[in-house]
Order: C-alpha cells, then structure tokens, then sequence
C-alpha cells in the first residue's frame, strides 16, 4: 500500500473514531482537562484515568510524563482498543524549541503504535488548540512526520488525521495534496 493510501483525513470528533488507537494531546499530569482531553477522559470513562494514575506512580512518571514523550493506555468505553497520551508543547513564539517537540510527539506515537502492531492510528491536531501552536506549522509537521515513519514501517498501517475546525480541515487538505 502507498503512503499516500496509509493517510486518510476525516473532519469530526475523535471519540467516535474505530480505530485501533486515538492519541490524546495531554498535559504531563496525565490527569485529564480541557479540550480534546477532556472530550476522551469524559467519553471513556474512569478506567483511562485509573491507567494514567497507575502510569504516574511509576518511578519514571512521577515528576509527569514530559513533552514530546508518550504512553498508551486502555480506551475504556471507547471504540478504539487503546489511547495513545502525549504530551504537546506550549506555543512561546518558537523559540523554545517547539518545533521538535511537537515533531517527537508525533514520533514517539507512532513509535509505541508500532511496538504494538497496532493497525490503524488517528490523530488530533496536537498543541495546535489550549496549547496554540499555529495551526499552518503544525501540519506540516503532522504531515511530514506521519510520511516519513510510514515509510519506513509496516506498522501502523492506517493514520488518520482527525481534524475539528474548518481550518484545520483546509491546512491538512493542503499539506496533503488531497
Ligand atoms: N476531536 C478532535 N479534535 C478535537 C476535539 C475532539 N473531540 N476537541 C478538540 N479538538 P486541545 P492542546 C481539537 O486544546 O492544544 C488540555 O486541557 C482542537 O480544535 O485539546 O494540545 C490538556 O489537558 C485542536 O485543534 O489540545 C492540556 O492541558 C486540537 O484538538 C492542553 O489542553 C488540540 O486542542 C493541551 O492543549
């Protein structure tokens, strides 16, 4: 299969997507907020949040868990299997290095959807909404990174960029060339 075939863009809400694993744009307390985070903690219900505590408890986690970084827990109630939580950077004008961050976020995603054979693998704009990364940056780097770790692995097979706004919507169109 093509990359450009292993990439789909569906406009909507990601609680409802039936995919093996949705990411989760986090806070490194790993306990839930605003935003799409607390869309998928509200929609899964208390056993994502009892994953995230038991996560947090480890010697690894306790200071949270930091940017860029990942980690995968049950869904709970959700159709997906699995919620892939990671933690987006706060937008300080780019000079922080922001870039790279989001960059890993995306890695270490795909990264832990490999490790697990996962199939399919959807993903929020991440940092672009509390967080207020530009849109226009972020996806290009969503795009750029999902190419080329598709490239390279078999797993996951299917990315799916879940976009919420119109905007958002047009900026991937775009980036993707669809
Ligand atoms: N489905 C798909 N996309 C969504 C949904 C949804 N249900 N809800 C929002 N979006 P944000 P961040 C889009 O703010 O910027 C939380 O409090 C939204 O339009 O959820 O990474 C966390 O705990 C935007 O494009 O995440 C952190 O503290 C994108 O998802 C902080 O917010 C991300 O917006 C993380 O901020």
């Amino acid at each position: 299969m093509s990359i450009q075939t292993r990439i789909q863009l569906v406009q909507g809400d990601i609680t409802v997507q039936r995919v093996s694993a949705i990411v989760n744009a986090a806070n490194s307390d790993l306990l839930g907020g605003g935003g799409v985070d607390g869309a998928i903690h509200h929609a899964g219900g208390p056993a994502i949040l009892a994953e995230c505590r038991l996560i947090r408890s480890s010697p690894d986690y306790r200071a949270g868990l930091p940017t860029g970084q990942a980690v995968i827990t049950t869904a709970g109630n959700l159709p997906a299997e699995y919620v892939i939580h990671t933690v987006g950077p706060i937008w300080y004008g780019g000079y922080a290095g922001e870039a790279g961050l989001l960059a890993s976020c995306y890695r270490s995603s795909l990264h832990l959807a490999a490790e697990h054979k996962l199939e399919s693998v959807a993903f929020p704009g991440i940092s672009t909404g509390i967080f207020d990364y530009p849109k226009p940056e972020a996806a290009a780097i969503a795009v750029r990174e999902v190419r080329a770790f598709l490239a390279v692995n078999e797993y996951p097979r299917t990315v799916i960029f879940v976009t919420f706004d119109d905007e958002s919507q047009r900026l991937y169109q775009q980036e993707l060339g669809a």
